[in-house]
């Protein structure tokens, strides 16, 4: 690449998802300049990647948006429940246009490297299309599930037909018709993905490894009116998902399961099912989370209704989760997917009892048996939450890497800052409460932390902003605490414990303690001048 002259700026943004579109408004309208680079050819992250069929978000599109402005809010139509990839993306462009974002975001261009000089307190940030920067601070806001986990298959490579990785799905859509078609990974895409798959192809075989629980979506266009009642109350709604546990409204609950009798559960379960959605089964007691009891009632409910809907009783066993508790992987949220096994068209192959051995030029053999297909479909998930952030040479004091210092698992500050890597912060990094629930509301908090760190830090004429060592073993210890006490901590395949990836540390990833009292702390924290943050002075102006 060619090189450019070195661009001044005060902030850095990497990303133009829904982290980094509201970091770039925040910290604009704080009075700074800022520069964002975004890999994709457009915005929207996560939803200007993931345009395989049936994408579509699993929280409600009303609480699934941005609540920093009125106007944005009142004047967005959210046209189904919950909203497809393609409405989201539509949103976000809005987003960027409404509030004059994109002239300062560069897209097709990733972040190579981004390496702290201590004496001038600066960050010099290098990408793709050979640019270098120089910013006083480095937001990353990089996504949490954009690192996808690549096929390790062997003999891919010879596969003759179509290959297509669900976050890299071709502009346009694919055409299965008349296709024998093989699916590989049923998370959340897969479960999704699957019943439209399987409906246009001629034949789909479905190779699972671990099974999952889902719940039905019951999505459905929002009635004449329903978003109108929605908007007079918006102020509470987004103050109760501010307070909440996971970032969406609280639903009245009627306690723990552990107080209930198996028909009251039952009959609390039913409703559950069929008013539709993740969290409403999850948060249909107040002790799933926790209570291995509580825990097994809700998964035995959900595993007999899997063998009510799939008629071949032995698919129906390998549809059913047995090996983990419910929720410690996201659950998932579906439309028809149990139903499609029902198809005569659709195989379903377990591939933990028979596991897949390699890839052959007319499909793939596993220990047992042979299978071809015209083209296969990679869902096999991300290095969720730091996967993002190790892709990037990142070097903080005295070179070292984020790499090293993240070796035997990850560290932070409230999931936004790092010790040893000043004036970095990190929007929903590991130790932060949002990837359990709704990512956005969570967003929405940390931009706004972090921008009132930076706004502090300028108004107290401080160069550098960094997280104290004490306190960042102490917010550690307390993820870590508050994860022994949910049933998260014993998932062992889950990536909210990094245990999908191989070889990556296990170690739960979110803060469990909820999205409510994460936003208590840190609004503790900004009171207390900052708390657990170091400021300080750039060599260079001590030097002066
Ligand atoms: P997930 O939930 O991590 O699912 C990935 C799936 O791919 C899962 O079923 C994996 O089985 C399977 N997988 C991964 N590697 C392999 C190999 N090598 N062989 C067979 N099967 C494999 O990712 P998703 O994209 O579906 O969802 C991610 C999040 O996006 C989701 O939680 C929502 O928040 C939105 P495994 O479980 O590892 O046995």
């Amino acid at each position: 690449a060619k090189r450019r002259p070195t661009e001044i700026v005060d902030v850095v943004v990497v990303g133009a998802g829904f982290g980094g579109l509201y970091a770039l408004k925040r910290i604009r309208d704080a009075g700074m300049s800022v520069r964002v680079f975004e890999a994709g050819s457009g915005v929207g992250g996560t939803w200007f990647w993931n345009r395989y069929p049936g994408a579509r978000c699993d929280i409600e599109s009303v609480d699934y948006s941005y609540s920093f402005s009125e106007d944005l809010q009142i004047d967005w139509n959210w046209t189904e429940k919950y909203a497809k990839q393609s409405e989201i993306l539509a949103y976000l462009n809005h987003v960027a246009d409404r509030f004059d974002l994109r002239g300062d975001i560069v897209l097709n261009t990733r972040v190579l490297s981004a390496h702290f000089d201590e004496a001038g307190a600066m960050w010099s940030v290098t990408t793709s299309d050979g640019r270098t920067v120089s910013a006083t601070y480095c937001v990353m806001a990089s996504g949490v599930l954009s690192s996808i986990k690549e096929p390790d298959f062997p003999g891919l490579a010879d596969f003759s037909g179509d290959v297509y990785q669900t976050s890299r799905w071709p502009d346009g859509g694919v055409d299965f018709s008349g296709r024998r078609v093989a699916v590989i990974g049923t998370g959340s895409t897969g479960v999704q993905a699957i019943p439209l798959i399987a409906k246009q192809a001629a034949q789909l075989t479905v190779f699972q490894r671990t099974p999952n629980f889902s719940v039905p979506a019951r999505n459905r266009p929002l009635a004449a009116g329903e978003l109108d009642q929605v908007r007079a109350t918006y102020a509470e709604r987004r103050q109760s998902a501010r307070m909440s546990l996971a970032g969406f409204p609280e639903v009245p609950s009627p306690g723990r399961a552990v107080d209930h009798t198996p028909e009251q559960r039952q009959e609390i379960y039913e409703a559950a099912w069929a008013a539709g959605g993740g969290p409403r089964l999850l948060r249909a007691f107040s002790d799933i989370g926790t209570s291995p009891e509580a825990n097994a009632s809700a998964a035995d409910f959900i595993r007999s209704k899997i063998a009510e809907i799939v008629k071949d009783p032995d698919t129906a066993d390998r549809l059913s989760p047995k090996t983990y508790p419910l929720g410690t992987k996201r659950i998932c949220v579906d439309t028809n997917y149990f139903d499609t096994y029902n198809r005569p068209n659709v195989t379903l192959v377990d591939v933990m009892a028979d596991p897949i051995v390699e890839f052959s030029p007319t499909g793939l053999r596993t220990t047992g048996a042979e299978y071809d297909f015209d083209a296969v479909v990679l869902a096999l998930g991300f290095d969720a939450v730091t996967g993002a952030l190790m892709e990037i040479d990142i070097k903080g004091r005295d070179g070292e890497k984020l790499t090293d210092r993240w070796k035997h698992g990850p560290r932070s500050y409230l999931g936004v800052a790092v010790s040893g890597f000043p004036n970095l912060f990190t929007v929903t990094g590991p130790g932060s409460p949002s990837v359990l629930g709704n990512v956005v509301t969570s967003i929405e908090q940390h931009v706004d932390f972090i921008t009132d760190c930076i706004e502090f830090a300028n108004r107290k004429g401080h160069d550098i902003i960094e997280a104290a060592d004490a306190a960042e073993d102490s917010w550690v210890r307390h993820v870590a605490e508050k994860a022994s006490e949910s049933l998260i901590s014993t998932s062992t395949t889950s990536w909210y414990r990094g245990a999908n990836i191989p070889g990556k540390p296990l170690v739960v990833l979110p803060y469990t303690g909820g999205v409510g009292t994460f936003r208590e702390i840190c609004e503790r924290i900004a009171r207390n001048d900052f708390e657990g943050f170091l400021f300080g002075a750039a060599k260079d102006s001590l030097d002066d």
